[in-house]
């Protein structure tokens, strides 16, 4: 997703990373809501994150069929795709890596399955010990959240800016701000200092369509890097 050196990452601009709605009825007709999403501009990554009505995993063959669709329209386009909760086919599928809790695999298991060269990314709620601890054990990023009320999933932590701010002047590994962000109340977590901001309904769910709201986060991304 982005080079981790020091300098690197300090300096760059926050960017994108699209979380799919929990529940794709039609591949197909979400297929063509992700090409209008990256039409919109510059996104990282897309984690397919898929539950049943329980806030389970979906089933095996649910996302492997929607994967399938949505994996090369993303990866064309140069953007990585994370596959929530499950390393083995995040692995399978030929998936950039994987984007796991605290309660699914365990970050070990998760490296040995997707690589060296895959991407391993970790929960971390609101505590800054879990993620010094993902740190230290190689994860490629951080998520913090949920910052803001979401319907998208039961969260049950609150993440408050500061954490961000923290983070950023701590550590160099990249940090994933979550939970109910929208292009309106995005600024405050990119002034923050959160890497990338990960966002489900608010791309989705845009009044405009998801194409224009991948170009209006990426205006205020860029309107920030340019400040300085
Ligand atoms: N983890 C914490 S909040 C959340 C996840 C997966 C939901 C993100 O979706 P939205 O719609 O952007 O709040
Ligand atoms: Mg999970």
């Amino acid at each position: 997703m982005r080079d981790a050196g020091p300098s690197a990452v300090l300096m760059q601009r926050c960017r994108l990373y699209l979380i799919t709605p929990p529940v794709i009825p039609d591949a197909g007709a979400f297929e063509a809501s992700l090409v209008d999403a990256l039409s919109g501009g510059d996104v990282a990554c897309l984690q397919i994150r898929l539950k049943d009505r329980d806030d389970q995993s979906a089933s095996d063959d649910h996302i492997i069929k929607v994967a399938k669709r949505l994996l090369p329209v993303a990866q064309d386009k140069g953007v990585a795709v994370l596959i929530n909760d499950r390393p083995d086919l995040a692995r399978d599928l030929g998936a950039d890596g994987v984007h796991i809790g605290q309660s699914d695999a365990s970050y070990r298991d998760a490296r040995r399955m997707v690589g060296d060269a895959g991407i391993v990314g970790v929960t971390c709620h609101a505590s800054k010990h879990l993620a010094l601890e993902a740190g230290e054990a190689g994860a490629d990023y951080v998520a913090f959240g949920a910052f803001f009320p979401t319907e998208t999933k039961q969260a049950t932590t609150r993440a408050e800016l500061d954490l961000l701010t923290w983070w950023q002047e701590m550590v160099v590994l990249p940090c994933v701000a979550i939970g109910g962000i929208t292009v309106e109340n995005a600024p405050s977590l990119v002034a923050a200092g959160a890497d990338f901001l990960a966002v489900s309904s608010g791309v989705w769910g845009h009044k405009e369509g998801p194409g224009a709201a991948v170009a209006a986060f990426n205006r205020l991304f860029e309107a920030r890097s340019s400040e300085g």
